[in-house]
């Protein structure tokens, strides 16, 4: 039986056990999933330079044991280098009150983890369900042009979800430099063209559009129309929702929200999403939750919020 490989993300014989290409032992663990069934969904975390992927893919891991009811799924971590990388770079470094690095690698080997959860679709009906991550941190400069992101990240040929975190706040500052639209804009044009280049295509992507760091928008005056939908905090998950029947329509609900918010003042960005790639979902996320100390870029508080909206909506249209 040929298994999907998390690593070159092409398919190898199950008795290899390790990646032809990379050389990477493929976990025992990961095969016996893959021959049960277990969906798998390899992810791209993607944008521009410091936009906050790093973290953001930090607070998601925090968030899946910390923040998530078990009820809803329970984790588990699949080779030794996820457990290293969670346990020594990206836990302590946000419970310092820190936040990581820059990524100095085009991109990082990939963390590997299984969800199981229980998808009720009827009250009468439930389904228990098994999913493996494939997740995929990568350097922003790879975005800034088709052929870095070609030449520095071929992989996401393969990558059929992909999550763009935008910081907004900080675009908007810069609006005078290059409008927000056309900045906006550029990242999934120049992501279609790489795409087409690799043999891809954009249509066969589910985008995730994820304003990040949204806390920045939290102090504005709920008034402003301009950003309102942004001042809202993004919901906690709650025991006493289900995943399937309750939280996928809160998720969609509010995908509905900004969908019309981007429509309306990005149009041009918007509509290259709407017309030329797969699914899609707009998220607004914090990943620690409150407004850093802008000088030491630190935090005191750490509650990341709407970190796990991407991955939720992945596992309920599948
Ligand atoms: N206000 C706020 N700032 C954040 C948040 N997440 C990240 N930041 C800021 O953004 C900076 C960059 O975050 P990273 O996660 O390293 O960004 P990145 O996209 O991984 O950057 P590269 O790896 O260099 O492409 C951090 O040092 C923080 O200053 C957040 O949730 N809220
Ligand atoms: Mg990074
Ligand atoms: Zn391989």
């Amino acid at each position: 039986m040929n298994i999907f490989c998390p690593f070159c993300l092409n398919e190898h014989p199950d008795v290899d056990k390790k990646c032809s290409d990379t050389g990477k032992a493929i976990p025992q663990t990961y095969i016996n999933a893959f021959k049960r069934g277990a969906l798998i969904f390899p992810v791209a975390v993607i944008g521009y330079k410091g936009c906050g992927k790093t973290t953001y893919l930090s607070s998601l891991v925090y968030a899946l044991y910390n923040k998530l009811p078990t009820k809803w799924l329970s984790i588990m971590i699949l080779n030794q280098s996820t457990l290293d990388r969670i346990e020594r770079e990206y836990i302590p470094t946000l419970r310092n009150g820190n936040f990581p690095p820059p990524t100095s690698k085009f991109f990082e080997e990939p963390l590997i983890l299984k969800l199981s959860y229980s998808m009720t679709k009827f009250s009468f009906f439930e389904t228990k369900r098994e999913a493996i991550l494939i997740l995929y941190d990568t350097m922003g400069g790879n975005y800034d042009r088709v052929d870095t992101i070609k030449e520095n990240f071929p992989l996401i040929k393969n990558i059929p979800n992909i999550i763009v975190l935008i910081d907004l706040y900080s675009m908007e500052l810069e609006r005078n430099k290059i409008p927000v639209d056309m900045k906006l804009h550029s990242l999934v044009n120049k992501l279609y063209l790489a795409l087409d280049d690799l043999d891809s295509s954009a249509k066969e992507k589910n985008i995730i559009v994820n304003f990040t760091k949204i806390d920045k928008f939290w102090n504005m005056n709920k008034n402003h129309d301009d950003f309102k939908p942004l001042t809202e905090e993004p919901m906690e998950y709650t025991k006493d929702m289900t995943l399937y029947g309750f939280y996928k329509n809160v998720i969609e609900k509010r995908s509905e929200v900004l969908s019309n918010f981007v429509k309306e003042k990005y149009s041009n960005f918007f509509e290259i999403i709407d017309q030329e790639y797969g699914g899609y979902c707009f998220i607004t996320s914090s990943s620690v939750g409150t407004k850093p100390n802008e000088e030491t870029n630190t935090f005191s508080h750490y509650n990341p919020l709407g970190v796990v909206d991407p991955l939720l909506w992945l596992l309920c249209i599948y």
